[in-house]
């Protein structure tokens, strides 16, 4: 019987005693405490009747009883779906409907609210809380601890379900194997020298890629530990920095970091490494980072439907703007947007990318898996990429309509859709422009209908019961018109360029 996943990164860490997690209040869990109550949890998965290839729907604060959750999914053979937990109950019923779950695990305090996604979607509610309490947790506390058995699963089975917004319509949900997170584990950890002695600030969120994937998986495989913070708050990353040896980050917690003179040389001297994703890392950050600290932050590149594929290097020069080359085992092209012929070494054009890290395809969407995933295995990412002579990767734009705020994916579709709904409202355009904390923030263009006058504070009313807060436009712009080409389609760009300051300080 063997669960390729499991048995690499948590099995050989079962009755060791050194730590696994140290919790904000002082506390700390060995891997043997914390696998106990994922042994625990996966009891009570089987007790409440969720079966291997059953999808689980987790919208729960960070703790390590929800990472448990997500050992024991694996563990049990059941597939994770993690949700952020900004989401409204409008946003979440979709995703829990779509994704089939059997069971949805949401905080004790939205239990009322969630009652009725989970009625409809036909899934059980359990209920768990950021200090570990709850209805799974009372149900966890009764049963037995080590000794659940591995689920066996062959390399090709899911392991996770990861929900990505797109361009257009709905979202999608990336269907993510055991090898798919095996393999990039592996790849990270060798890539980025990542040993049991390590101990990895772990500030981000746990229901994206990064936290989860690329954070959890790479320190349970090295067998080190992490400083599991329930979130990035300055004043307690600096206190803990002391004790860590690795961070990993979004550009804005390097910003933040950076804003504050207390974070300098003397500080980070002891740390091994800073890394950073999931949204581009200016140039001048990279530098003015490590003329603080004499740290070049290590960048790397990756998605949701891949993980990660490309990273600058542990031992050679780490590029400022770069993200650096394809990991072992991943192949990167970059590519004609239109006819998909590989384009030279210099050019501008679609990165595509394959290797076992690739995706599955998308939950139920036989058809948007064909667009991107062609069927000799390259994946189509929607970014905008060259490869120089040397082999490092360039980050350009993006080919895909998206808008990254403090890491945080927002694609314009989805609030043009809520916007055009609004009483008054004739048209609207969406587009992210740039922001000194959040790398991009949103700025949304609204045409009111003909004599209409639009009442800003009842869409902003009815945008924080609809959308998540990181979606929500910081900025409405009203305008007569929209910018169009001849063709008719929104001139985007003449927006972008029009609103391009509105987030910057002013300089005098
Ligand atoms: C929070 N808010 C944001 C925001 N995060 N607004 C815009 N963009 C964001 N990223 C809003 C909230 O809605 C709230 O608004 C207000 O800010 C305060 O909320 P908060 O939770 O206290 O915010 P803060 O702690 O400042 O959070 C910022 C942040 C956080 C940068 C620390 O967003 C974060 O941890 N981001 C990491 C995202 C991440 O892990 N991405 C990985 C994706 S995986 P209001 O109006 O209610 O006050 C991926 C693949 C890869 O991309 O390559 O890794
Ligand atoms: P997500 O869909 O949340 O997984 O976001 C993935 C997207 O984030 C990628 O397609 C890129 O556009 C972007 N991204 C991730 N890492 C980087 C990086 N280091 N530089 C530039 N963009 C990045």
């Amino acid at each position: 019987m063997t669960n390729p996943l499991y048995d690499a990164l948590f099995a050989p860490h079962e009755g060791k005693t050194t730590a696994f997690v140290h919790l904000q209040d002082g506390s700390t869990l060995s891997h043997a405490a914390f696998l106990d109550i994922a042994d625990r949890t996966a009891h009570a998965l089987v007790a409440l009747g969720v079966k291997p290839g059953d999808r689980v729907a987790v919208h729960a604060e960070k703790s390590p009883q929800t990472l448990a959750l997500y050992v024991a999914c694996i563990k049990a053979g059941v597939v994770f779906l993690p949700l952020n937990t900004a989401y409204t109950p409008k946003e979440l019923d979709y995703f829990v409907g779509d994704s089939g779950a059997v069971l949805f695990v949401c905080d004790p305090a939205q239990a009322d609210a969630m009652a009725p996604i989970a009625a409809t979607a036909g899934a059980m509610l359990h209920t768990l809380g950021a200090d570990g309490a709850g209805s799974l947790s009372d149900l966890v506390a009764c049963q037995p601890g080590t000794g659940f058995a591995a689920v066996s699963r062959s390399a090709d089975d899911l392991a996770a379900f990861l929900y990505t917004s797109g361009t257009t319509g709905r979202s999608k949900g990336a269907m993510l194997t055991q090898e798919n997170l095996l393999s990039n584990a592996q790849a990270l950890v060798d890539v980025w020298r990542f040993t049991a002695d390590d101990v990895l600030l772990h500030a981000l969120p746990i229901f994206h890629s990064h936290g989860l994937f690329v954070a959890t998986n790479v320190m349970a495989l090295a067998g080190g530990a992490m400083i599991f913070l329930p979130k990035f708050d300055l004043e307690t990353v600096l206190a803990r920095l002391p004790q860590a040896t690795t961070m990993m980050g979004v550009p804005t917690f390097y910003t933040r970091l950076l804003d504050d003179p207390r974070f300098d040389r003397d500080l980070v001297g002891h740390m091994r490494l800073f890394i950073s994703g999931s949204a581009p890392l200016l140039a001048e950050t990279h530098r003015a980072f490590e003329a603080r600290t004499g740290h070049r932050i290590l960048e790397r590149y990756g998605m949701t439907e891949t993980s990660m594929n490309t990273s600058n290097p542990y031992d050679g020069e780490r590029r400022a703007g770069t993200v650096g080359f394809a990991l072992p085992g991943v192949e990167v092209r970059v590519c004609d947007p239109e006819t998909r012929a590989e384009l030279q070494v210099g050019e501008i054009g679609m990165l595509h990318v394959r290797g076992p890290n690739v995706f599955k395809g998308y939950w139920q969407m036989p058809e948007k898996t064909r667009e991107e995933l062609q069927d000799d295995g390259w994946f189509i990412t929607g970014d905008l990429a060259r490869i120089d002579a040397d082999g490092y990767v360039t980050i350009v734009g993006r080919g895909k309509d998206l808008i990254i705020s403090g890491g945080y994916n927002i694609y314009p579709k989805e609030i043009e859709v809520f916007l055009d709904a609004q009483p008054g409202v004739k048209e609207s355009a969406v587009v992210g422009v740039p922001h000194p904390d959040f790398g991009e923030s949103v700025v949304a263009v609204l045409v009111p209908e003909a004599g209409a006058t639009l009442d800003l504070a009842a869409i902003e009313t009815a945008a924080r019961a609809e959308l998540a807060g990181f979606k929500r436009p910081r900025r409405v712009e009203i305008m007569a018109d929209l910018p169009r080409n001849t063709m008719g389609k929104v001139q985007k760009n003449d927006l972008r360029a029009r609103f391009a300051s509105v987030f910057q300080p002013k300089i005098d």
